[in-house]
């Protein structure tokens, strides 16, 4: 019998990354989805199309119970949140709803469908539906010690960061409370072609081909000393179905522990086409958060050695795939746009 797992935030990059490699482990996959003509559900059904859907939203407890009820998983992924950390200062009541109390709201969804209502000491964590919260980097805010582990103290320094401490220390205490399956994968920041535009990387490789092409002159950037640990999307769901492969569950830091600065991620997607980022580059104090985190860098050895975990793809090749994807799509709509202004109906 094939497992059936549901992903919350499935319209995004990681639900969908981690559908397609769950359904290429032999699983079943529903995704939850919210609104009523939501354009991001029709993208991913169309990029997977063994993928099926139940509704709900986490702002929603009834729509979680009875998505889980109706999919009946062996696995739930929790991915979905307002993920953009600067959308946490403009709405930190909402961020708080979603990535909070929806984290609770899910964790409840499980319990009231699997009957755990009696003390952690009376559940066997075999047969129970096993639960991944997706916890952040961001915990670590103003950091302790470089780099970070499970075991560093967390000092978050934004709203979202705060609201997903809450979200990894809920999940704990269902773990301890009622003796349930949940684990949080502490992930550092990652990347890909799918990334929301919002974010610097992807901005970055957005700009950057469009301003080879001619059709944008400049690209502003807030903090360019800002440094961080990032890595592939498609190596870091592989990292959260293995944690919930384990005998026990446990939390667990994904990174590469490569750090490269805002400077740096420029640099090198300006260099991909053989451009000078200096040249186009401006600082825009607007942009500058109001409490930034400087610098992140994931010490991932418990992973590597318990889950045998690794990344495949380092920051340059990333960086690389990101702009040649951009290119080719910006080329595409260029070359459509003249077919279209050529075009006589
Ligand atoms: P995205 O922003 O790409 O995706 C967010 C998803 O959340 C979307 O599918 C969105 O659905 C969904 N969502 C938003 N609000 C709700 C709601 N009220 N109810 C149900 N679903 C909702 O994020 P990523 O894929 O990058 O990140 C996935 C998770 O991992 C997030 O929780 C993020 O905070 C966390 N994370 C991400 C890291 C990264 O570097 N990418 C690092 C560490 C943690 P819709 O289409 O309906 O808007
Ligand atoms: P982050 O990612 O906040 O780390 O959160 P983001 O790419 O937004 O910022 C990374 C760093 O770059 C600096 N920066 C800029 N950021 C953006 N977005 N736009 C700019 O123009 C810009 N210029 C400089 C930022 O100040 C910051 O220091 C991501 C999200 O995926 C979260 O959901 C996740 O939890 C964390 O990663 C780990």
């Amino acid at each position: 019998m094939s497992k059936r797992a549901l992903i919350t935030g499935v319209t995004g990059q990681d639900g969908s990354y981690l559908a397609e490699h769950l359904i290429s482990q032999g699983y079943q996959v529903w995704g939850l989805t919210r609104g009523q003509a939501n354009p991001r559900k029709d993208r991913v059904s169309r990029l997977i199309p063994e993928l099926q859907f139940v509704d709900g939203d986490l702002m929603d407890q009834g729509s979680l119970v009875s998505a889980v009820d109706e999919v009946q998983p062996d696995e739930v992924y929790n991915l979905g949140a307002i993920s953009f950390v600067p959308m946490s200062w403009h709405q930190p009541e909402l961020v708080t709803e979603v990535n909070g109390t929806g984290v609770l709201r899910v964790l409840e969804a499980i319990r009231m469908v699997s009957g755990l209502n009696k003390p952690a000491a009376s559940h066997a964590t075999s047969g129970q539906i096993r639960f991944y919260q997706a916890s952040s980097s961001e915990m670590f805010g103003m950091v302790a010690e470089t780099p970070q582990s499970e075991r560093t103290v967390f000092h978050p320094r934004s709203p979202y960061g705060v609201v997903k401490t809450y979200g990894h220390y809920i999940t704990r205490n269902y773990r301890e409370s009622y003796g349930m399956y949940g684990v949080s994968g502490i992930l550092f920041n990652h990347e890909s072609p799918r990334r929301g535009a919002e974010f610097v990387t992807r901005k970055i490789s957005l700009a950057v081909a469009q301003i080879k092409l001619g059709l944008q002159e400049k690209l502003c950037l807030g903090n360019l000393d800002a440094v961080r640990d990032w890595g592939f999307a498609g190596d870091y769901v592989r990292a959260m179905h293995l944690m919930l492969q384990q005998d026990e569950p446990d939390d667990y830091v994904i990174g590469t522990g490569e750090m490269h600065s805002v400077r740096d991620a420029a640099r090198i997607a300006f260099e991909c086409v053989g451009l000078d980022w200096e040249q186009y580059v401006v600082v825009d104090p607007k942009l500058v958060r109001p409490a930034e985190v400087e610098t992140l860098c994931a010490d991932s050895s418990s992973a590597r050695k318990k889950l045998g975990w690794e990344p495949e793809v380092d920051f340059s090749k990333l960086m690389q795939m990101m702009v040649e994807s951009d290119l080719n799509q910006a080329q595409l709509a260029r070359d459509y746009k003249a077919v279209l202004a050529g075009a006589r109906w």
